[in-house]
């Protein structure tokens, strides 16, 4: 994997760079489509390539080990083959799932239990496990196993959790480097830093992160229920240890606003569930703010979603019919709303690049950061 950096801002830290991929090139500031299960819910894979134009999406390896399984995903040749996506994947590692779906789970030094969400059944991830099993799944970008601590988090507990996310991280890179991908293309590891709300631990972990010197560095534990400015603030402290010539994944954030204040603080990469979640609840992501699709005054306003878009399902259908679909629970609602979102998200990030090689990404920002606060 490679990382060029196109441009850098000059009154805020955001950046414009580009990273190479076995699967293709992306470039950033980018937004990551969640495919938990190989699949962006409710959207195809032509639709991902063709109107949304994503670049990379995620995996999740919590769901995939669960089903369909290593054996099948093995068998298909990795998770590229196996559901028709060809460009860069990314997958997380399974600790962020393994807290916040599974049953009973126990972490302790070695790693962590739990139950499946599906069947109850028992296991156990290890930092090498989830190394082994990234493999198999064989994305591009894999993410080291780690505690994401709650929000809010005794200090002695998120110190305490670095420390064990550090010697997890360590494993994970012995597993890494002693092994070789299976499927004839790189795969490159992220590390992921952490350390709750609390500015020391930030700093702790983002150097010893960096130390490890790998192709690109995360940060979790963000976006957890803190407020947004401590989150911000974590990011800012984080960046400024982080080396400049790595891409920055800020990972599970966030809402629009989110995104552009954290492309602000040296953030490049960026995934959430929130614009397909949002989507299957009727919540349309705009310029101009938030648009609440089950509301009763769409009920005869034929109007187009959006007749600027250059997605066509903005333009080729009308607000009364998307909220027919919605408040009908069709399908197919579900599916013009992710696609509407996806492509937001998209055209923000491809905005705030353009704008920073342009150079007035700040005033710009800063702009859009109040339109988008509205309601609608
Ligand atoms: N760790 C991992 N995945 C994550 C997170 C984390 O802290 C977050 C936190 N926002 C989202 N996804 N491995």
């Amino acid at each position: 994997m490679k990382f060029n950096l196109t441009a850098q801002d000059k009154f805020s830290k955001a950046r414009a760079g580009e990273i190479t991929t076995d699967h293709g090139v992306i470039q950033t500031p980018i937004f990551m489509p969640v495919g938990t299960a190989g699949t962006v819910k409710a959207v195809h894979q032509q639709e991902l390539k063709d109107d949304i134009k994503a670049q990379i999406i995620l995996g999740n390896t919590y769901h995939l080990y669960l089903r369909p399984g290593l054996q099948t995903l093995e068998q298909a040749g990795g998770l590229h083959k196996f559901n028709g996506w060809n460009g860069p994947i990314l997958t997380d590692s399974g600790g962020y799932q393994v807290y916040s779906l599974s049953k009973a789970r126990k972490i302790k030094e070695d790693g962590v239990t739990f139950r499946s969400h599906i069947d109850g059944s028992k296991h156990l991830f290890t930092p090498e496990s989830a190394m082994d099993i990234q493999r198999v799944i064989g994305a591009d970008i894999i993410m080291a196993f780690d505690e994401c601590t709650p929000y809010p988090c005794d200090y002695g507990y998120a110190r305490r959790s670095i420390e064990m996310t550090h010697r997890w991280l360590k494993r994970c890179c012995d597993r890494v480097d002693s092994t070789q991908p299976k499927y004839g293309y790189n795969q490159t590891l992220f590390p992921i830093v952490q350390g709750s709300v609390y500015k020391d631990l930030r700093e702790r972990s983002a150097e010893v992160i960096a130390s490890f010197e790998r192709d690109g560095n995360a940060i979790g534990g963000l976006s957890v229920g803190e407020p947004a400015e401590e989150m911000y603030a974590m990011t800012e402290v984080v960046c400024n240890i982080l080396p400049e010539s790595k891409p920055r994944y800020l990972m599970g954030v966030g809402t629009p606003v989110n995104i552009l204040e954290n492309i602000a603080l040296g953030i490049d990469m960026f995934d959430c569930v929130m614009p397909t979640r949002n989507a299957r609840h009727g919540l349309l992501f705009t310029k101009d703010g938030i648009l609440n699709m089950r509301n009763e005054k769409w009920k005869n306003d034929f109007s187009a979603i959006d007749a600027d878009s250059d997605l066509w399902v903005d333009r080729d259908h009308s607000k009364a019919y998307l909220r027919h679909l919605i408040t009908s629970g069709e399908m197919l609602g579900a599916q013009i709303a992710s696609l509407h979102n996806l492509h937001f998200y998209l055209w923000l990030v491809t905005q705030a690049r353009e704008h920073i090689i342009s150079g007035d990404f700040y005033s710009w920002k800063n702009t859009m950061v109040k339109q988008l606060a509205q309601r609608l």
